[in-house]
């Protein structure tokens, strides 16, 4: 827990959030910006800045992680049409809060981001 991290402290419960799934090791809760219909964000309880230092710090939890997102995606709904899973790395990649996160989008088509 780092007393500076708004993620830590939603684990710990001073920050509110809206939790939707919650294993020893993660939680997941629904981003407050949402950009889909389904948009939810799962963390690590640990604290780890992104998802490339928790790889390299704890790669099972790194897998751990991931199992969460999946089974956040199949609680939502989200296998059958599919969904897309976003893990934003430092400043270029996009990343505003320095908890590893992954967002779990769906719920509508989402385009190709790559084209
Ligand atoms: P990013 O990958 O670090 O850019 O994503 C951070 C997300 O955290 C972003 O989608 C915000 O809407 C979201 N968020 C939140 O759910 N609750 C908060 O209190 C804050 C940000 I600040």
């Amino acid at each position: 827990m780092t007393d500076d991290c708004l993620f830590c402290r939603i684990v710990a419960g001073e920050i509110p959030a809206t939790v939707v799934h919650e294993t020893d090791d993660t939680l997941a809760f629904r981003d407050i910006d949402p950009k889909a219909p389904v948009h939810v964000l799962v963390i690590s309880k640990a604290h780890h800045r992104d998802v490339a230092t928790l790889a390299v710090a704890d790669p099972a939890l790194a897998g751990t992680v991931l199992a969460a997102c999946a089974a956040v995606a199949e609680q939502e709904g989200l296998t059958g049409d599919g969904y897309r899973l976003i893990f934003n790395v430092g400043a270029h990649g996009g990343q505003e809060v320095f908890h590893v996160h992954g967002h779990v989008l769906g719920g509508r088509p989402l385009g190709r981001m790559l084209s």
